[in-house]
């Protein structure tokens, strides 16, 4: 189809009037929300059909990656861009009087997600579909996403997130294609024909009805699918058995209960919650992704024996884990087959990327719970912890009991998610190269000895398209001009930015455009926050979960100590900063809340101070999430990644920031690590432990906090601020903070870090005054990102782990 501006200038109009019977003078900006993107649908439509078409003509071989979140962000520019149409339409509807931002305003975040697993998940939907990958993503259609956080007197409060308050103009019901998920009941095991048949019964049904979003592969004409599954109660159970029995307000409990299952995604980020609804959630998910999955295979008609040529699951972390033991129930129950030829299929079509070493978020089930919730997928559990630990016996471990039971997938009562995971599953990645190392080293080193070829590292990746192309329009302009467009679907290309590295004209127009964008975002602060920031300022940014290992307690503390300086020293040298938060703690977090406020009280203390002429100002920006990074991101000089190294398995906001020319405030943690090596060590500040030493700190038991307190004089009176009445808050109420550090020890090395984080911190200072080497460091990082672009992570996947063969000019 041929676009022109007139055309789709006509179409709008027309569309207004055809589908929501409205004049263009009258529409709102949500009627031509709605009509923009139904006129984009037909363009997308015609190339989802080819495309699917085009799967089952050729066969090709299908990833579905399963994930609990997919945190998508707005979808109308985004696909405007990768459809190639963003430019005419933004003129096209200027000539009409509208403007493409507004429009774009009104449209709700897709906040399916927590945090970085959700967020890859999304760039990865994006990049399959741009570099020519057949993948889908399969997720669950929660009413409710990750909630919306307010601050009312400086805490944070949460609120239902509404994102389906409006019609999702995004998605296709396709309640035909519903699938059954079974819960509870018991199993029958009979004898028929010699073998052994289990017959579930007694079960309550849930329908699995599936959404499905188009993905648009960037200018390509591929549009892949993202598949959502709402739960819906059974229309025979919900309307006539309890109805006719006269129980009519029963039968709506019934129905309520049921639907709970997709109402609300779980808000804790590295957290295991172990309650039965997650459980329920995570089955679901899996139950209904595979069943949907045999049906495509069907389509094919291929021999069941080789479905893993044709079909790759992948699951992101554990929490779709039970897609093993629910593949293999398929294969065997319905499929007929027996349990060998049932194991080769599954443990060579299921792949597992693990995403944190945290402790508290390894998934664990109670096995009483599980057993009643889902009889039969706890007897195949079972089976596979049989086998695989007699499996131990016969061969590594012969007679050692405490090895086998170490890797048990059962074990203690509890049903172990990574255990079960990695042995169902042929390749096991962690997501930066740091944490893969550990993963082999440390968390998993038991499996690592004994599958040693299941593990491999995939440096995670973010989308150049939505992070740069879409978040920084004038950066990418100026790109363009200066080295054409190839790097958009060979990122790597960005390379050849480092020509212009010292070109004083080159670094002129990038610091224009990064003060444009710092205008734009303190325009953003006046107007949420009421707080005026000086664009002239230095903008370091922290945003991110609020987490104790994600240190924002460190940024704090370095801010308390300029704050105590000026105070003390009117004349203290320092460049005005401007200090901006973003983030949300998962509800049950108290000690991430109390941060919260910390930062909020800081803030009223020192944006109020008139000593301190405007030096330092705080800003919290409320309610963090994709559409806000975007307009954060572009905007900042200093990328705060400051985790306990070990901690942050990779980091994604890091690559964000450096695309857009952000410098890396970094410990050597994570993905710090690898964009250390790309941009080399000028052009990066690091600082604090290195994973040795903290290692060898660590284990020794020898690091006590309270040395640092009675010694560095700075770090004392920062935390007696915390305890005293220097803030005026509920007495006691930041002392959860103080204790944590000092009566607790100090789990993530706040005070041990804090002095290099203070001469990191002025080491910052001193290259931002020094304009030519900052603006140079700025050029370094935008070249040099191409390699965080997640399209070579895809990539890496579909080649490395999927066994794909990918036909692509670029890749
Ligand atoms: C995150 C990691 O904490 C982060 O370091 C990584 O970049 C991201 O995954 C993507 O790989 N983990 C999570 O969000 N959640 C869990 C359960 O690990």
């Amino acid at each position: 189809m041929r676009l022109n501006k007139d055309r789709i200038k006509r179409d709008i109009i027309k569309e207004l009037q055809t589908e929501r019977a409205i004049n263009i003078d009258e529409a709102s900006k949500l009627d031509i929300y709605y009509a923009l993107s139904s006129l984009m649908k037909n363009y997308i439509y015609e190339n989802w059909l080819k495309t699917n078409r085009q799967y089952i003509r050729n066969s090709e071989k299908q990833v579905y990656y399963f994930s609990m979140e997919f945190l998508m962000g707005k979808l109308l520019v985004s696909n405007l861009i990768n459809i190639g149409i963003k430019d005419i339409c933004q003129e096209a509807l200027k000539e009409l009087n509208i403007d493409l931002n507004e429009i774009e305003e009104i449209e709700k975040d897709q906040g399916l997600g927590n945090g970085g697993l959700g967020r890859l998940a999304a760039c990865f939907m994006d990049s399959m579909a741009s570099i020519g990958v057949p993948g889908h993503g399969c997720g669950i259609r929660y009413s409710y996403g990750l909630f919306e956080q307010k601050i009312v007197d400086g805490y944070q409060v949460e609120f239902p997130d509404k994102w389906l308050q409006n019609e999702n103009p995004w998605e296709i019901k396709r309640k035909e294609k519903s699938v059954k998920v079974k819960f509870g009941g018991n199993v029958r095991v009979i004898e028929e024909d010699g073998r052994l048949k289990f017959i579930h019964e007694n079960y309550e049904s849930v329908l699995a009805v599936p959404y499905d979003t188009p993905l648009v592969g960037y200018k390509n004409k591929r549009v892949n699918t993202l598949r959502l599954f709402s739960a819906e109660a059974m229309e025979q159970d919900f309307d006539f058995s309890n109805f006719s029995r006269g129980k009519y307000i029963e039968a709506f409990e019934y129905k309520h209960s049921i639907e709970s299952i997709s109402q609300v995604l779980y808000p804790d980020d590295a957290l295991e919650a172990g309650r039965n609804l997650r459980l329920k959630q995570e089955y679901f998910l899996v139950s209904a992704g595979i069943q949907s999955i045999m049906r495509t295979f069907k389509k094919l008609k291929k021999p069941i024996e080789d479905f893993h040529e044709y079909i790759a699951i992948h699951i992101n972390d554990t929490h779709p884990a039970l897609a093993v033991p629910e593949l293999m129930r398929i294969l065997m129950d319905e499929e007929n087959l027996g349990w060998d030829e049932a194991w080769n299929i599954t443990a060579n079509t299921i792949s597992y990327t693990n995403h944190t070493i945290m402790s508290e978020a390894l998934e664990k089930w109670d096995v009483e719970m599980f057993k009643s919730l889902l009889p039969r997928i706890y007897m195949i559990i079972s089976e596979i912890n049989e086998r695989f630990c007699r499996e131990l016996w016969n061969t590594k471990y012969y007679g050692d009991f405490d090895k086998i039971s170490q890797m048990a997938i059962i074990a203690h009562n509890q049903i172990r998610m990574a255990h079960l995971a990695i042995v169902g599953s042929y390749s096991v990645n962690g997501v930066a190269k740091l944490h893969t190392e550990l993963l082999k080293k440390q968390e998993l080193k038991d499996f690592y000895d004994y599958y040693p070829y299941r593990f491999n590292n995939k440096t995670n990746g973010i989308s150049h398209r939505r992070w740069l192309i879409k978040s920084n329009p004038k950066l990418t302009e100026l790109i363009n001009e200066t080295i054409g467009r190839d790097w958009i679907n060979l990122p790597t290309k960005l390379r050849k930015l480092l020509k212009y590295r010292n070109d004083p004209a080159f670094q002129e127009r990038i610091y224009q455009i990064k003060q444009n964008n710092k205008i734009k975002l303190s325009n953003i602060i006046r107007e949420k926050n009421g707080i005026d920031v000086d664009p002239g300022s230095i903008f370091d940014i922290h945003v991110k979960r609020l987490h104790e290992y994600k240190r924002q307690l460190l940024n704090v503390f370095h801010i308390m100590y300029l704050y105590n300086s000026l105070r003390e020293n009117p004349h203290f040298d320092i460049y005005p900063r401007t200090f901006i938060f973003g983030g949300k703690a998962a509800p049950s977090y108290n000690m991430a809340k109390q941060i919260i406020k910390l930062i909020n009280t800081l803030a009223d203390k020192v944006n109020n101070d008139s000593r301190i002429k405007d030096k330092i100002k705080i800003v919290f920006m409320e309610n963090y999430g994709v559409s806000l990074a975007e307009d954060i991101i572009p905007a900042a000089n200093v990328s705060q990644q400051i985790s306990t190294t070990t901690k942050e398995a990779s980091g994604t906001g890091n690559m964000k920031f450096m695309m857009n020319g952000a410098i890396t405030l970094a410990t050597l943690d994570g993905a710090n690590i690898d964009i250390k090596n790309a941009v080399g060590e000028e052009n990066i500040v690091v600082f604090g432990l290195n994973e040795k030493e903290f290692l060898e700190l660590y284990r020794s038991g020898s690091y006590n906090s309270m040395e640092l307190y009675n010694n560095d004089i700075r770090l004392k009176t920062i935390l007696n601020q915390l305890k005293g009445g220097f803030f005026s808050v509920k007495k006691d109420e930041l002392s959860i903070i103080y204790d944590s550090l000092i009566k607790h020890n100090d789990e993530f090395f706040v005070l041990k870090d804090f002095d290099s984080y203070v001469k990191a911190q002025k080491k910052i200072e001193n290259l931002y005054r020094n304009k030519p080497k900052w603006r140079e460091m700025s050029i370094v990082n935008i070249g040099s990102s191409g390699v965080f672009s997640s399209d070579r992570t895809v990539y890496e996947y579909a080649t490395g782990i999927w066994k794909m063969n990918l036909h692509n000019g670029y890749y």
